[in-house]
């Protein structure tokens, strides 16, 4: 939420600009309104009276900051809607793609796209990579990843407002990562083999403080064991 702010305060050079702000989950709002001092919004992305609200506030323009509601096709094909996504479309698509950038070992990134329905798969605005060291957690590498997605927003916005851009759909390998994908990691079996190289980057790639991740559970207790990593390169 602080980056959010950070973005916002960025915002502001564009004072010829209305701007309107919306949250969810409803449960931030109050935290929200009180570090952008300013009234914020909520809307339900399934409820077609929240839709035809959004609607009649006639913007030209929605922006999609993580946010977690599917945009239904009633919305995006009647507004530009964007969504800043973190990770390298369409090689990252989905949930949490550091963790998945880290166990598969590709690359990872930040992009801007328009939202068309498949998800995070729309025309892109913008996209960059990021450093990925073998030494990240899932925490270090969404870190750059975020960083990186307020230096995109930043270097386009202005080109995105006034509709000064081109899409672009590469024509690369893509992959997509539901939540249900990243819930299956989060129980080690304490039975399987791994080699060295794979149970470290599992470890780093479900190591996300203050999260508790990686689980095994105890065969002595039948409670949960968390696990988390931290590696450190030697200095010469
Ligand atoms: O908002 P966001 O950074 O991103 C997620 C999806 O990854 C993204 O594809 C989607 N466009 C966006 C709407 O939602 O996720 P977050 O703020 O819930 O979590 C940020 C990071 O924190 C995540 O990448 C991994 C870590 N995390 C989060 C939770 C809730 C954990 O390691 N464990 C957790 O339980």
């Amino acid at each position: 939420m602080k980056r959010f702010v950070e973005l916002i305060d960025n915002l502001k050079c564009f004072d010829n600009i209305y701007w309107d702000f919306a949250i969810s989950p409803y449960s931030e709002k109050n935290q929200f309104q009180e570090l952008i001092k300013k009234e914020v919004k909520t809307f339900d992305m399934k409820k077609s009276e929240d839709i035809q609200s959004l609607l009649d506030l006639d913007y030209n323009l929605i922006f999609s900051m993580h946010c977690k509601q599917i945009f239904p096709n009633e919305l995006f094909s009647k507004v530009k809607c964007i969504n800043v996504h973190p990770g390298f479309n369409p090689i990252n698509k989905g949930w949490y793609p550091q963790v998945f950038a880290i166990i598969n070992d590709r690359i990872i990134g930040a992009t801007i796209h328009e939202i068309n329905g498949d998800l995070d798969g729309g025309p892109i605005i913008a996209r960059a990579e990021v450093e990925k060291k073998e030494t990240d957690t899932s925490l270090d590498l969404y870190n750059r990843v975020v960083d990186k997605e307020l230096e995109l927003i930043k270097l386009h916005i202005k080109d995105i407002l006034t509709d000064n851009y081109q899409t672009f759909n590469p024509d690369e390998e893509h992959f997509l990562y539901l939540k249900k994908d990243y819930n299956n990691l989060l129980e080690i079996d304490i039975e399987k083999k791994y080699t060295g190289k794979e149970f470290i980057n599992l470890l780093r790639a479900l190591s996300h403080a203050p999260y508790k991740n990686a689980f095994y559970i105890s065969p002595e207790t039948g409670k949960k064991i968390y696990m988390s990593i931290s590696l450190e390169e030697e200095k010469w």
